[in-house]
């Protein structure tokens, strides 16, 4: 990912230098910002790892039907996410493997209530997730 928004740097670096030379006619600028933090796709569901914890500590999704989780690992350390219901039991467990990679998941349909996940290699990292 840090390649990438080097990449994405570099491009907005080379666009602004040539709106200057250009003359910089003021209703050329670029909108700005505008993709920081949106979410990957209508439903999409996501969370990161970074620094032995997940990026967020609650998650919301459909109940009673199929949703994916993205799940970005932005490091070298292996991470799952595992979901297990109200009694602890695992309803579901994400592989397991290490960054900088990502996967999506495809999280079994779940009964509206409320769960918990974790990471099954660090059970510190560690949030609520809800159906509804
Ligand atoms: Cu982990």
């Amino acid at each position: 990912m840090a390649r990438f928004r080097l990449i994405i740097a570099t491009t907005l670096a080379a666009a602004a230098l040539a709106g200057c030379s250009s003359g910089g006619s003021p209703s050329s600028a670029p909108p700005s910002g505008a993709s920081a933090g949106a979410p990957v796709g209508s439903g999409g569901l996501q969370i990161a790892a970074r620094d032995i914890k997940f990026d967020r500590t609650e998650l919301a999704l459909p109940a009673n039907q199929p949703t994916s989780l993205l799940f970005d690992n932005q490091e070298g350390a292996p991470h799952n996410v595992e979901i297990k219901n109200a009694a602890g039991a695992s309803v579901f467990t994400g592989e397991i493997f290490t960054g900088p990679a990502q996967r999506t998941y495809q999280v079994p349909a779940l009964a509206a209530g409320t769960y918990s996940f974790l990471c099954t290699v660090h059970p510190d990292m560690k949030g609520t997730l809800t159906a509804q």
